[in-house]
Formats: C-alpha cells, sequence, structure tokens
C-alpha cells in the first residue's frame, strides 16, 4: 500500500493548494464579495474565524490609529536614518520595528497581561500601583513622552469611546481608566496610553464578543497577539516614511555633534 510520510510542516490558516486560495476555510472571493476588509482578515489568519462586524471593525480602527505618529517617535526616525542611508525599504522598515518594544509601541501586550491579571486576582487599582511600585516595574501601558491631562490623546478618546459603544462590557478598560485616574495625580503625563486602551479593549473584545471560550481568549493574547497589532498598523506609517525620504532625496544623516554630550573617561597613558 501506500506509506504515508509524515509532514514536516502543520498549518490551520490557510491553503493555497485547490483552485482557490482559502483564508482560514473562507474563499477568497468570498472575502473579497463579502466585505470582509483588513480587520476581517486579520480575524481570520491570526484566530482562524470571523468575528462579529463590530470586532472587525474595531480591529480597522485599531490599525487606522495606529498607523502612523509622526516623524519623531522611535521607529519612524530609525526608517528616516535608515532610507537616508540608502537603504532598500524592506530594510529601512525593520529598521524601523525593532525598536517597538516594552517602551515604545510594543507595551500592548504587557499591558493587557498586568491589567487583566490584576482583575482576575481581585486587585482594586491601588494595589496594583502599590504591587508595581513594589516590584520596581512601571506599569505597561501608563505615560506617554507628549500626551498628559492637558493633551489628551484623541487617538485614546476615538478607542475608548467605540468600544463603550459597540462591547457587550468593558471591566479590563474600566480598571485601567481606575488606575489612570490614581496615576495621573503622581504626574500629568502618566495617562492610559495609546498602547494600554488598545490592550484593555482588546481583552474585553475577545472575553465578550462570544466568539472565543475565555481559555481562548487568553491564549491568543498571551501568544503576543496585541503588539502584532500595533507592529501591523505602524507598518504602513513607517513605510510612508521610507516614501517620503525617498521622494525627497535626502542625503545621508549625521547626528549634529553640538546634540551629543561627549562624556569619556580620563584613562592614564
Ligand atoms: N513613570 C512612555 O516616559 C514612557 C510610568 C511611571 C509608573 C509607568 C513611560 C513608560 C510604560 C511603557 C508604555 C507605550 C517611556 C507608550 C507609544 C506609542 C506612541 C509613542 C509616541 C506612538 C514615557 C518620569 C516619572 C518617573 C517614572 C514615572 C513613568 N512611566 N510610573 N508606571 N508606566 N511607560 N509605552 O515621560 O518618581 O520621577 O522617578 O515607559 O506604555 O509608545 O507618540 O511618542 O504612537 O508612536 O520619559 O504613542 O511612561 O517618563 O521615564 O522619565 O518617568 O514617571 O518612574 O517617576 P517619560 P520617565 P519618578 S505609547
Amino acid at each position: 500500500g501506500i506509506i504515508r510520510k509524515p509532514a514536516n510542516f502543520i498549518s490551520t490558516i490557510s491553503d493555497d493548494r485547490g483552485e482557490e486560495l482559502l483564508y482560514a476555510g473562507l474563499p477568497i472571493s468570498e472575502v473579497v464579495q463579502r466585505d470582509v476588509g483588513v480587520g476581517g482578515v486579520v480575524s481570520l489568519l491570526w484566530f482562524k474565524r470571523r468575528l462579529p462586524e463590530y470586532a472587525s471593525r474595531f480591529i480597522d480602527i485599531v490599525l487606522v490609529i495606529t498607523a502612523d505618529h509622526g516623524p519623531a517617535v522611535a521607529g519612524a526616525h530609525n526608517t528616516i536614518v535608515a532610507a537616508r542611508a540608502g537603504k532598500d525599504l524592506v530594510s529601512s522598515l525593520a529598521s524601523g520595528l525593532l525598536t517597538i518594544g516594552p517602551r515604545f509601541g510594543g507595551a500592548l501586550d504587557g499591558a493587557a497581561a498586568a491589567f487583566s491579571t490584576a482583575i482576575d486576582e481581585g486587585f482594586t487599582p491601588a494595589e496594583f500601583i502599590e504591587d508595581m511600585r513594589r516590584q520596581r516595574k512601571l506599569i505597561p501601558g501608563i505615560g506617554h513622552k507628549v500626551k498628559s491631562v492637558h493633551n489628551p490623546d484623541k487617538r485614546v478618546e476615538l478607542v475608548k469611546a467605540f468600544a463603550k459603544e459597540h462591547f457587550r462590557e468593558t471591566p479590563v478598560l474600566d480598571f485601567a481608566l481606575q488606575v489612570e485616574a490614581l496615576t495621573v495625580k503622581k504626574k500629568a503625563n502618566l495617562i492610559l496610553n495609546v498602547d494600554g486602551c488598545i490592550a484593555a479593549c482588546f481583552v474585553d473584545l475577545l472575553r465578550s464578543c462570544g466568539a472565543f471560550t475565555r481559555e481562548e481568549a487568553d491564549n491568543s493574547i498571551a501568544q503576543g497577539c496585541l503588539n502584532g497589532l500595533f507592529v501591523l498598523g505602524r507598518s504602513i506609517g513607517l513605510m510612508g516614511h521610507f516614501l517620503d525620504q525617498k521622494r525627497l532625496k535626502q542625503g545621508l544623516y549625521r547626528h549634529p555633534t553640538d546634540d551629543i554630550s561627549y562624556v569619556l573617561p580620563d584613562v592614564d597613558v
């Protein structure tokens, strides 16, 4: 008989072998005809299921608001410097993406874990803040370099408003807002930032939209899908900055030496 060779790879999200490409079982023609959109494609390829329309719309909104935040932020800066050093699109994009981490744009996974664990373990917002302080950890999703209570982040307002209008419940967002109410008393820029707000809302979405068991929702979050949303969104802007620099024919960047404090050790020779 036929001896089957064990497969080296298992894949469960897409299939290109037939007449028509399938995304999580849905033929690509239906993906287009049903107007699934980018949010819907993210839910098919990341979560292997269709989510309610408001959930796909929420993903679309997250991608739109994270697409760019100007040339001064770490990711755009790196992309611009790489583009001006003559690098190609993929290299310049990668250079920008590699700045995404716990301080910049990559605080979503940490914020989701911190806020949801605090709620699940019955911490009050004050106890949570004190626990983080005791551990000498910054609260992921709290704080911003330029946004503050005096200069609110419109992106955060948009995400919050959408969640409040469309989600069945928002306990994690509510907890994060109670944390913010306490942290801004210490310093006006210790707001719930764009990473923290998206993260809290996304936990609420996965837990309450009815498409996931609680275990599935928690596993998806633990696997790092949330930082993926920022990476995906911000890639749009980083490529925009690359193309902008090429269009402007900008030359090699060298940082002005009068903006560097040179502090060298005294070495005996
Ligand atoms: N303190 C964001 O720091 C920033 C505290 C805190 C408790 C906190 C900082 C932070 C957590 C990581 C996070 C995402 C580095 C930010 C993003 C996308 C972006 C970016 C853009 C875009 C800002 C001053 C005092 C100190 C600190 C205390 C600060 N943060 N305490 N929990 N989280 N947050 N990142 O202003 O007593 O004076 O020593 O790491 O969520 O990345 O637009 O730029 O779209 O591109 O430099 O929006 O908050 O403040 O570090 O000098 O701290 O506040 O302990 O206290 P800053 P620092 P003390 S959104």
